[in-house]
């Protein structure tokens, strides 16, 4: 049993709650300080794709690809200035370290130079090199295989129309190149996510011939010359598209052996799953057999893969695996979510904290207490332990953190002052 009291003294009166709290974890052997200072250093890639509802700047096409943004609350970005400025905001009310993530859609076009997708270069995303150089950000890359003309009845990299899979092949190619200018740039590597949406709606005649074309196209993309220490290429697998019921050409299977024959690495977002499947229970078999693994971490609700993250159970249990596999530093975390039902900063902000939740609550567990309860077979005990830790003062150090990182615990007054000022004057 945690004795929670054991601060009950006359010295309690005096001391702060974070010192209080800080005590009663040190009863159990655990380090706040190296807790939250762990949390500090710790990057979280914010993906920029909440602020616009996936839409981008290279194309009036709506949002394909099997998934959804749902909702229409006013005042969403419509510019890079726009997004830029909303990014900035919802960033100052996120603790933590961060890395930009960033669509291959999002590339700037000025003075009427528009390059298709297969013809971006570096030159496109200057502006967001000097956005994230200015913010001691490091930036990671994701090509965008949907939203297109050039995807045919849902296809790109496995579509059997030799000129569709050749545009994506080239595409491919090329975020290839700007992933290095990035991280060139910035000085921190930078992960390129693959993840595409072919599959079908009903079931198919041929399951073997789109995921033969689709291996084909992603070693002709991966045959480019790039620098292996500097970029890291994902590949993201998924169980199905709305739209794609029935057939999903990059399914668990094709990514995680793919990954494997290639030495890349393996990106799994948790909305991706059967649903009662989970990815937290996932990561450590992951890591047993890859250098590092990357995440989307999001929340699946039924159909869809991407509402906002919050502090919910599975989000717990996929940072416990990263912290007590001591994997920090190899587990990629990023988010992917979008939702324009609510206002998408307060959206932003409250998946980014949610994950820094998570990830102090996993640093603030007895976890060497733990493990050994378990091999010593002592499961009553643990089960007790594992439930205790649940009121532990968590919010206290929680507290500690944001005022250490001059962030405010408040953040939605801040948001309507900016909905009020800002959004509002988006019409
Ligand atoms: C889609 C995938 C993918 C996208 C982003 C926009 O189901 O999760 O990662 O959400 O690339
Ligand atoms: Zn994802």
């Amino acid at each position: 049993m945690i004795n929670f009291a054991c601060v009950k003294d006359k010295r309690r009166k005096k001391m702060s709650r974070y010192e209080s709290a800080r005590e009663i974890y040190g009863s159990l052997g655990v380090d706040t300080e190296k807790a939250i200072e762990t949390l500090r250093s710790t990057a979280v890639s914010v993906h920029c794709w909440q602020g616009d509802d996936v839409t981008g700047f290279d194309s009036k096409q709506a949002l394909s690809g099997g998934i959804q943004t749902t909702g229409n609350y006013p005042g969403k970005a419509r510019t890079p200035e726009e997004l830029m400025q909303d990014f900035d905001f919802a960033a100052s009310l996120m603790p933590g370290k961060k890395k930009l993530n960033l669509h291959a859609s999002y590339a700037i076009f000025e003075n009427g130079d528009f390059a298709d997708r297969d013809k971006i270069e570096p030159r496109h995303f200057e502006k967001w090199v000097k956005f994230a150089k200015e913010r001691g950000m490091g930036i990671d890359f994701n090509p965008t295989f949907f939203s297109h003309p050039m995807v045919k009845d849902n296809l790109t990299l496995s579509s059997p129309d030799e000129e569709v899979r050749r545009f994506w092949i080239e595409h491919g190619k090329r975020c290839i190149e700007i992933s290095e200018y990035f991280a060139n740039e910035t000085g921190v590597p930078c992960l390129m996510n693959i993840w595409i949406p072919d599959g079908y709606k009903n079931i198919p005649a041929d399951r073997l011939g789109p995921r033969k074309r689709f291996k084909d196209s992603l070693d002709e993309i991966l045959s480019v010359p790039y620098d292996k220490s500097k970029v890291f290429v994902c590949l993201e697998s998924k169980v199905f598209g709305i739209g794609l019921e029935s057939y999903t050409v990059g399914s668990a299977e094709f990514c995680m052996n793919y990954v494997a024959s290639k030495g890349i690495t393996p990106l799994m977002d948790n909305g991706h799953y059967h649903p009662t499947e989970v990815v937290s229970d996932k990561i450590s078999s992951m890591l047993l057999f890859n250098d590092r693994i990357a995440l989307h971490i999001t929340r699946g609700v039924r159909w869809d893969s991407d509402h906002v993250v919050i502090l919910d159970d599975e989000t717990k249990e996929i940072a416990k695996e990263i912290v007590r596999n001591d994997a920090l530093d190899r587990v990629f975390i990023a988010t992917d979510y979008f939702d324009a039902s609510i206002n998408r900063i307060s959206a932003w902000v409250t998946g980014i904290r949610s994950v820094h939740k998570a990830l102090l609550l996993a640093l603030l567990e007895p976890n060497k207490k733990m493990k050994k309860l378990q091999d010593e077979s002592r499961f009553t005990e643990l089960m007790v332990l594992q439930e205790d830790m649940k009121t532990a003062p968590f919010g206290d150090i929680w507290d500690e953190y944001l005022r250490r990182e001059n962030i405010s615990n408040d953040y939605i007054s801040a948001i309507l002052d900016y909905e009020k000022n800002t959004l509002e004057a988006r019409k």
